[in-house]
C-alpha cells in the first residue's frame, strides 16, 4: 500500500472522463488499496481514482464513524441506474478543493450498478450520506466537480480563488 498525492483544482486532469476498467488483476486491487490508504490519511470519506491522477473508473468510500471499525467499500465502473425524484441537501467538501464546503442538492436516493474488487457485478440502493457520496464520486470519474452544481457566481468565485493560489505557488517555485 502507498500514500499517493491528491491532485487539486485547477489541475485539468480533474476534468478527464475516466476509462472503464476491463481487467481485474492485482494491479487494480493495489490501486484500490492505495486509494483507501490515501483517503484515510487525508482524511476523507470517499475518493475517486482520478484524484490521485489515475484516470480509471474506480471509487472508494468508507462512512464508518470515528470509533467504529473501518468499513471500506470499492466500486469499479459504477453507474447510476436510477435516481429518486425527491432531493436532499448536503454540505459537501472535496479533497481536491481543500477547505471549501457548500450545500449541494442531489437526488435523495440512487440505485448504483458496479463491479466489486473481483469484477463481479453488484447493485446497491443508497440513501442519506452514501447516496450523496456515491453521486459525488461518480461525478469525479465523469470529470464533474461538486462546484459545478453551485450557482455560476459561487463556482466562478471559488475557481478564481484556486487559480490565483496555483499561480502564486508557480511564481514562488520559479
Ligand atoms: O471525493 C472527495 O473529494 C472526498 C470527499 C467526499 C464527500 C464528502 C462530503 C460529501 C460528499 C462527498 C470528502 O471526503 S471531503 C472530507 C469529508 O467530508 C470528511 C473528512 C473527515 C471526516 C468526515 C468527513
Ligand atoms: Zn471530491
Amino acid at each position: 500500500m502507498a500514500l499517493r498525492p491528491i491532485i487539486c483544482m485547477p489541475d485539468p486532469r480533474l476534468r478527464l472522463v475516466s476509462k472503464k476498467v476491463e481487467v481485474f488483476d492485482d494491479s487494480i486491487r493495489a490501486l484500490m488499496d492505495d486509494m483507501l490508504e490515501t483517503m484515510y490519511a487525508a482524511p476523507g470519506i470517499g475518493l475517486a481514482a482520478i484524484q490521485i491522477a489515475e484516470p480509471v473508473r474506480v471509487v472508494v468510500i468508507d462512512l464508518a464513524k470515528k470509533d467504529d471499525p473501518p468499513a471500506p467499500m470499492c466500486f469499479v465502473n459504477p453507474e447510476i441506474l436510477w435516481s429518486s425524484e425527491d432531493k436532499a441537501d448536503y454540505e459537501e467538501g472535496c479533497l481536491s478543493i481543500p477547505d471549501y464546503y457548500e450545500t449541494v442538492e442531489r437526488p435523495a436516493r440512487v440505485k448504483v450498478g458496479y463491479q466489486d474488487r473481483n469484477g463481479v457485478h453488484q447493485e446497491i440502493e443508497a440513501d442519506g450520506l452514501l447516496a450523496t457520496c456515491l453521486q459525488h464520486e461518480i461525478d469525479h470519474i465523469n470529470g464533474v466537480l461538486f462546484v459545478d452544481h453551485l450557482s455560476r457566481l459561487k463556482r466562478e468565485r471559488v475557481m478564481k480563488k484556486f487559480q490565483k493560489a496555483a499561480r502564486l505557488r508557480e511564481s514562488e517555485q520559479a
